[in-house]
């Protein structure tokens, strides 16, 4: 065992993989976001622990790395490691690549942070957060007999072909999708649900029709305050379909889009093919998949994504582990200012003096990102960083400086931003009971040797 828990998570990513680890074995590691939770997988899993061959050292090493919020970058896991065909075909179909898989079925997988640092996410790295299954139309990329059906509270229900949305005018942004869930796994005690880190969103370049040409084709009625969605994959078990919906406004907003192009390409099978909405700065459960019916409604949806704990946070702060009554729960949104420092790596090593370029991308939901500030001293000092302006609205926005370190020793690089209503990112995170709205400071751990 070597000294410092850098080198330990070296010679356990090596004694890993020279015992034939295959990332399954390994996402033991990537799914915990504390010791604590940590050891409890691994107190589980016998199998795994053999496999890593645990002793007392490594323990004890682990335990260190982890009581400093140090948290081992993620193996990589893709296609190949995947045991589910279903999964394995539409990962391949995607050409996904360093996605970290949580699970095969239903198929949820992110980004390692160091993989976000483009300013359109490129497909094969964009994340997948699937409740139920891939609809079979999309398997099969199959567009007969397709139709988006618009009805509910509307003068004359409405249906489109692909070939009639397609023939409409179209437009082009790059919009963020995030999961409502993404940094659950900074939340303790930990809520129910994936893990992620910071890697359920992406930022890719969607064409389609604004959702508000179809209403207004539709005719809303005085009547319509909210859109229910509804799309055509199977479900797992036995339970009603995942239905989300949006307040009529956020509808009739101009970046809201019933899209068929990701970055120029048919929708791949996995992000909704043929058809999908994206509702930018809102939860990515907004965001339907694989759409085929609006159902436009007269009051708030109750579908299975809208009710109880589900996609809810409590209408006022409430203590860590508690059990707010249901009634005082609210449908959760529109997101807060984020940030994601996408280099250096988790766990790189640099040299006395050496300097470091530090980038990243930030978005702020409804909002526009004004500052980017870094710290390397835990918070103490902060240094303004170089940012970039949306692309469009909603867009992420890139952001970068350098930072030089005068001594050795272990480091942390902390990203926080600032949005124009002067809102920032929490250092510690606050809570509720699934695990929503998480916006902590990113922090990423890294060691300065002599030069
Ligand atoms: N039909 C359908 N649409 C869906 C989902 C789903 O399970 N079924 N998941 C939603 C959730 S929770 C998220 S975060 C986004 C993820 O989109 P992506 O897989 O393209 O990244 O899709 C949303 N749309
Ligand atoms: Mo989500």
């Amino acid at each position: 065992m070597k000294k410092t828990d850098h080198q330990t998570w070296d010679w356990l990513r090596g004694y890993t993989r020279d015992h034939g680890a295959s990332p399954q074995d390994l996402d033991i590691f990537d799914e915990v976001s504390s010791r604590r939770q940590f050891f409890g997988k691994v107190g589980k899993s016998g199998a795994a622990l053999a496999l890593l061959g645990f002793g007392a050292g490594t323990e004890a090493a682990l335990q260190g790395l982890f009581g400093r919020g140090m948290i081992p970058m993620a193996w990589a896991s893709d296609a190949e490691g995947v045991a589910d065909e279903q999964a394995k075909q539409v990962l391949g179909e995607a050409s996904k690549e360093g996605l970290i898989v949580h699970n095969e079925r239903p198929l949820n997988a992110e980004t390692p942070p160091h993989l976000m640092g483009d300013a359109v996410t490129p497909i094969k790295r964009h994340f997948i957060r699937n409740n139920d299954l891939v609809s079979e139309r999309a398997l099969r990329k199959n567009p007969q007999g397709y139709k988006l059906e618009i009805e509910g509270e509307v003068n004359n229900p409405v249906s489109f072909t692909l070939d009639e949305l397609q023939a409409m005018n179209t437009v082009t942004y790059r919009l963020p999708i995030e999961c409502g869930g993404n940094g659950r796994a900074y939340f303790d005690p930990a809520p129910r649900g994936n893990q992620w880190k910071n890697g359920a969103i992406g930022n890719s370049e969607w064409t389609g029709v604004p959702l508000r040409e179809l209403l207004n084709a539709a005719g809303l009625k005085d009547t319509a305050v909210y859109t229910a969605h509804y799309g055509e994959e199977p479900i797992l078990g036995d339970r009603p379909p995942f239905s989300r919906g949006i307040p009529i406004d956020k509808a009739m907003e101009e970046h809201t889009l019933v899209a068929f192009k990701m970055n120029g390409e048919d929708i791949p099978a996995v992000h909704g093919y043929p058809v999908r909405l994206v509702v930018p700065g809102w939860y990515g459960s907004t965001s339907h998949k694989w759409l085929n019916r609006i159902v436009v409604r007269d009051r708030e949806h109750d579908g299975r994504g809208m009710t109880g704990y589900s996609y809810r946070v409590p209408k006022y702060p409430v203590a860590p582990g508690a059990r707010p009554p249901e009634e005082d729960m609210v449908v959760g949104g529109p997101w807060r200012i984020k940030s994601v420092i996408t280099g250096p790596a988790a766990d790189s090593e640099f040299r006395v003096g050496q300097t470091i370029k530090v980038t990243g991308q930030a978005w702020a939901g409804e909002d526009v990102v004004e500052e980017m500030w870094v710290s390397t001293d835990f918070g103490l000092n902060w240094k303004k960083a170089k940012l970039g302006r949306p692309h469009n609205k909603y867009s992420w926005q890139q952001w970068e400086t350098d930072v030089k370190f005068d001594g050795r020793g272990y480091y942390e690089i902390w990203a926080r931003g600032v949005d124009n209503k002067g809102n920032t990112q929490p250092i510690a995170q606050p809570w509720n009971p699934r695990g929503y709205d998480g916006n902590l400071v990113h922090r990423i751990p890294i060691m300065v040797e002599p030069a």
